[in-house]
């Protein structure tokens, strides 16, 4: 017999920004109220990319107001052209910014255990036109790094990595963002580690640092002089206090979530028809970005868009990240109709993201995993999502 659940009183939500003392941002506040500085490259933003080349153990550096623009400014001072290999399984920023570049995107299929780009398929999709491979650390995990490279190499294409989802992941020793040309981290309030808005990229070649500098800042060398059409991508001193603060916590958060990310597992590793993500590959740090289940609807009971509607019943706000996939969004069906991507279609049909944050509480999960096994123990489980209502799961009518 199982016991009735009780919704959350308040949603309880995907991702939910951490937050450093108050105090210590008001005290920032007050500094930056002193010097009246706020943004064009102040001394907060340099500090703080001095103190993330130290953490993220890279030679170059730039820090753009989100990891959006990063991406895009990363592409055009790369001077990729023409056709850029690249994933369908990501959030849609990753092929916007080669839209916004006036490059296609060719999508090739994911594999089934990490979720990135097969390297044996971008291989095979490379033509003369080819001059890039954007890959993506999809929920942090690294992508099949020395395949990639050698493929890189051999066909001499430049290597980007969106690493939005992997700020701290490092495989063997090796901080990520020192593989491939160049990575792009994220710094969105929803993530791992967070400057509100933000983003950064670490690149190899040390001649990119004074292009992506001009290009953040419309192009000036000095008041009369532009050297580039550059944009605006300059992050803020407001920013940059936040992410510094948060810069001093960083192994406490990412410690935080591989707790809560080991009792998901153990929770929801026995339930039949959760499919819980594959251990990290041997070697590689992870920083527990996302807590993922693939539903497997006939074994479970219900699929996975009933899940979640199940678990908004409970208030618990789960995400389908990343659902449907890049060229199935409106924007882009039509360009690319017809083309054949199951593992990925496949992927994003069974995925849920579950609410995962450091200051998430252990009886939270416990209660969210409760949720997800009465689920499956519903003798009316195979009904569609509609006709399960608030007063079945418990909810005052
Ligand atoms: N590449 C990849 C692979 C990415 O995943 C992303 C961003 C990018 C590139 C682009 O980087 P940025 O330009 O964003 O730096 C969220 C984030 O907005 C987005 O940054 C992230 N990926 C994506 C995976 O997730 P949404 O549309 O799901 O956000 P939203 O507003 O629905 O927020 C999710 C949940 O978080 C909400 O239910 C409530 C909670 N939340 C959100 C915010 C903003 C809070 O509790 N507080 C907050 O301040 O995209």
């Amino acid at each position: 017999m199982i016991r009735p659940i009780q919704p959350f009183a308040k949603p309880i939500t995907v991702a939910r920004p951490a937050l450093p003392p108050l105090q210590d941002f008001c005290r920032g506040l007050e500094t930056i109220w002193e010097r009246a500085w706020l943004t064009n490259d102040g001394p907060l933003v340099q500090q703080f990319r001095q103190n993330l080349l130290r953490y993220l153990r890279a030679a170059h550096g730039s820090l753009f107001t989100n990891g959006t623009l990063a991406l895009q400014i990363g592409l055009q001072a790369l001077g990729i052209s023409g056709d850029v290999i690249t994933t369908p399984f990501t959030f849609v920023a990753t092929s916007h910014a080669l839209f916004w570049n006036k490059l296609r995107p060719v999508f090739v299929d994911i594999e089934p255990k990490y979720y990135s780009i097969d390297p044996d398929l971008v291989e095979a999709a490379i033509t003369p036109w080819t001059s890039a491979i954007l890959a993506v650390h999809v929920y942090g995990q690294p992508c099949q790094l020395k395949a990639l490279e050698r493929i890189a190499r051999k066909h001499g294409l430049k290597l980007l990595y969106d690493a939005a989802h992997a700020f701290g992941v490092q495989v063997d020793g090796q901080p990520i963002g020192s593989f491939g040309d160049m990575s792009m981290f994220s710094f969105h309030a929803t993530k791992v580690f967070h400057s509100i808005e933000g983003g950064m990229l670490v690149f190899r070649d040390p001649a990119l640092q004074a292009r992506l500098d001009y290009l953040k800042n419309f192009g000036f060398e000095n008041e009369t002089e532009v050297l580039l059409p550059g944009t605006n991508a300059k992050m803020t001193e407001f920013q940059a206090l936040m992410g510094a603060l948060l810069l001093d916590r960083i192994e406490e958060m990412i410690n935080a979530r591989r707790t809560l990310t080991e009792h998901y597992r153990a929770r929801l590793g026995s339930i039949p028809g959760i499919r819980l993500t594959a251990p990290a590959r041997s070697g590689v740090t992870q920083n527990y970005a996302y807590m993922n289940i693939e539903v497997e609807p006939d074994t479970f009971g219900m699929g996975r868009d009933q899940l979640y509607e199940q678990l908004r019943v409970y208030n618990v706000l789960a995400r389908r990240y990343f659902y449907p996939i890049i060229p199935d969004f409106p924007c882009y069906r039509t360009m690319f109709a017809g083309i054949r991507l199951p593992v990925a279609r496949a992927v994003a049909d069974r995925i849920l993201t579950l609410p995962l944050y450091s200051d998430l509480c252990m009886d939270d999960v416990d209660r969210i995993c409760d949720m997800v096994e009465s689920c499956h123990h519903r003798p009316d489980r195979h009904m569609p999502a509609e006709r399960l209502t608030g007063r079945e799961v418990g909810l005052s009518a």
